[in-house]
């Protein structure tokens, strides 16, 4: 259904195919397989880090994405604020039509993980046991040191990068080369090799997922389609305004405070403190805003109060903050991002 672009599918006729997310199975919906996405998955893990969750968040990047500015970022944010994430490249040789040779000097993209302080390694892609294994120890190292790990596995795609674009780009040689390498005819070989599948079991799987296949599809095929309803749209972008009685903190206000007169920037700064008092879920995020007080001193005492995991300084990383708190989110926190603005 979510394929069909129905709205019974998971994002409700939004969107179609991979684009989309369900906590349920813990996967967040995305936009492309690029550099912003990977940050979401430092605010995810940042959220198991202050629960002292035993988790590890994982994110994939094609190697075109690597180019963008947010790779650099949320690697960055993860190795500093000694994150676990798994990051995966798929290194396919192309993004898009773009030749790796177009995108980056470097000899392998792993050899980037040293520059942010981490560990990483490059694996065959393709070879299904080695990832399982490798993503395996990893997922280990992650939880135990609390570190991120960045992985590139060489692959390919024999089809485009989407289905429109076509392969026109790609030498003829490279798909001989890599048809060889076919990871699921490669791994059923094993299997058979190995004594665990025969043939015959092998046919009998592959009509068991025909079958399958058709009988979803015509799932898909007999949904209606979409109608857009503006309410349950909005309904589903804004969280639900909480009733007047249980804003406790406007209450405290009224009680205390009202009509007194203070400064804007005194006034952010009680609000937040107050926020922080009644949300111990709350993560501040900012530059300097910890043992310094931020910039306007409006965080000024706040790091003694709360504590550093929760008054946090970041690197000059803002779009990986954005991305960080969005993580956060997902995982049931609140955050506020401080950023400073250049006056011109
Ligand atoms: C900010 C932004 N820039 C560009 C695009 C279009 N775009 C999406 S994925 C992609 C190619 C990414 O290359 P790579 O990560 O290597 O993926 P692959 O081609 O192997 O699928 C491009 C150009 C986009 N969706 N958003």
């Amino acid at each position: 259904m979510q394929w069909q672009g129905a709205q019974e599918g998971y994002s409700k006729g939004r969107e179609r195919s991979f684009h989309f997310g369900n906590s349920e199975h813990h996967i967040c919906g995305m936009i492309s397989h690029l550099g912003p996405q990977l940050a979401i998955a430092d605010g995810v893990a940042l959220a198991h880090k202050l629960k002292k969750e035993k988790k590890v968040s994982l994110a994939f990047t094609g190697d075109g994405g690597t180019s963008e500015g947010d790779f650099h970022e949320a690697l960055n944010v993860a190795a500093v604020w000694d994150l676990p994430v798994i990051f995966i490249i798929e290194n396919n040789g192309y993004g898009l039509s773009t030749p790796v040779n177009e995108q980056y000097r470097c000899i392998s993209l792993v050899d980037k993980a040293k520059g942010y302080g981490m560990e990483g390694v490059q694996i065959d892609g393709n070879n299904l046991l080695t990832v399982y294994d490798t993503i395996r120890g990893i997922k280990e190292y992650c939880i135990k040191h609390q570190k991120p790990f960045l992985v590139e596995c060489m692959t390919f795609r024999m089809r485009g990068h989407e289905e429109a674009s076509g392969t026109k780009y790609v030498p003829q040689d490279l798909f001989r080369l890599w048809e060889q390498k076919d990871p699921i005819k490669n791994y059923e070989q094993y299997l058979i090799e190995t004594g665990v599948l025969d043939e015959t079991t092998v046919t009998a799987i592959r009509n068991e997922f025909k079958e399958k296949i058709e009988s979803e599809l015509a799932m898909g095929f007999e949904t209606r389609p979409v109608q857009a309803n503006t309410e349950e749209e909005l309904e589903d972008v804004f969280a639900a305004k909480p009733a007047m009685q249980d804003v406790k903190v406007l209450d405290r206000l009224e009680d205390s405070n009202a009509g007194s007169e203070k400064r804007l920037i005194d006034a952010i700064s009680e609000g937040l403190k107050q926020s922080m008092q009644q949300h111990s879920n709350l993560v501040l995020m900012g530059q300097d805003i910890a043992e310094y007080g931020g910039a306007f001193k409006i965080t000024e005492g706040f790091v003694q109060e709360f504590g550093k995991e929760r008054v946090r300084n970041t690197p000059l990383c803002e779009s990986a903050i954005v991305g960080a708190a969005l993580g956060l989110s997902l995982k049931g926190f609140k955050s506020m991002m401080e950023c400073s603005l250049p006056i011109l």
